[in-house]
C-alpha cells in the first residue's frame, strides 16, 4: 500500500542506519522532565522549558509531551552498558507558532553511539555516509558537499550543526546554498554520569534530525503543513 511521505522518508532514513549497524530504541511521547530535560543537561531555566515552548499536561507539573526523542536513548542508556548504536525515532512536539517550516508536531531521528574510543571523526563518517546515501549523488557523480559548524546544545560537547550544500538548477541557473540539516556533537560526559555510564572510559556521538525537513528537501516540498492535511493532490502527486 502507498505509504505517506512521512513514513517513506522515515522508512529509508532507517534502512541506512540499519545498514550501518543501528538498532531501534523507542520511548513515550508522554515524558516526565527527568527523561526530556533533566537527564540532558538542561539547566534547570533553560527556555526549552518555558511553557511557551513545551506542552505541559494537567496529569502533574513535571509530566509533559517529549519535545525530541532523547527520552527513548537515556532510557536506553540507563538499562544497558556500552557498547550502544541506537537510533530513535518518533514524534516530538513543540509548543510554537505553525508556519511553512514549523509545526507543533514533527518527527525526529536521533542516534547515539557509546563505546570506548569514540571520536568526532566516528560522527562525521556515520553522518557524511548517510547523507550520500539518502540523497544519492549529483550528475557529476559526486555526493552533495557537507560542512560541520560549531554550534552549543545543553548535551553534547561539543556541538556542531551539519550543512549540505544544496544545488538546484532555475531557468537555466544554478543556484547553491548551504541548509541545515541536523545537529550532532559529542555525547556531554554529564550525561553518561547522569544514567551511570563513566565518562572516563568511555565516550560517544549524537545527532538529531527533522524528518519533516528531510524529506522537504529530498522532495521539494515547501511547506511543511502539506504533511498534515488530508489533501489527496498532494499525497497522489507525492506517490507518482
Ligand atoms: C537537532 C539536534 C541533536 C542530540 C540531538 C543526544 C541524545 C543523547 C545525548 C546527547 Cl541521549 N545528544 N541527541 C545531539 C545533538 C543534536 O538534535 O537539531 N535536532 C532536530
Amino acid at each position: 500500500a502507498p505509504k505517506h511521505p512521512i513514513n517513506q522518508t522515515l522508512d529509508e532514513m532507517l534502512a541506512i542506519f540499519n545498514r550501518m549497524g543501528f538498532a531501534v530504541a523507542e520511548g513515550p511521547e508522554v515524558e516526565d522532565d527527568l527523561h526530556n530535560f533533566e537527564a540532558l543537561n538542561f539547566p534547570p531555566d533553560h527556555p526549552a522549558r518555558d511553557m511557551q515552548d513545551t506542552f505541559y499536561t494537567a496529569v502533574a507539573p513535571n509530566v509533559l509531551l517529549r519535545s525530541q526523542t532523547s527520552n527513548a536513548q537515556i532510557r536506553h542508556m540507563e538499562k544497558t552498558k556500552p557498547p550502544i548504536q541506537v537510533i530513535s525515532p518518533g514524534r516530538v512536539y513543540r509548543n510554537e507558532d505553525v508556519s511553512r517550516k514549523k509545526h507543533v508536531l514533527f518527527h525526529q531521528l536521533e542516534g547515539l553511539m557509546v563505546a570506548e574510543g569514540i571520536t568526532v571523526g566516528h560522527l562525521k563518517g556515520t553522518l557524511n555516509a548517510f547523507i550520500e546515501q539518502l540523497f544519492g549523488l549529483d550528475d557529476q557523480g559526486q555526493p552533495m558537499k557537507t560542512r560541520f559548524r560549531t554550534s552549543f546544545f545543553p548535551f553534547t560537547e561539543p556541538s556542531m550543526e551539519v550543512d549540505v550544500l544544496y544545488r538546484r538548477t532555475i531557468k537555466g541557473q544554478v543556484l547553491e546554498d548551504w541548509l541545515e540539516i541536523m545537529g550532532c556533537g559529542m555525547v556531554d560526559p554529564n550525561v553518561l554520569s547522569e544514567v551511570g555510564i563513566d565518562p572516563e572510559r568511555y565516550s560517544g556521538f549524537a545527532f538529531g534530525m527533522g524528518v519533516e525537513r528531510l524529506a522537504m528537501l529530498k522532495y521539494g516540498i515547501h511547506n511543511i503543513r502539506d504533511f498534515y492535511t488530508s489533501d489527496l493532490r498532494f499525497l497522489k502527486a507525492f506517490h507518482g
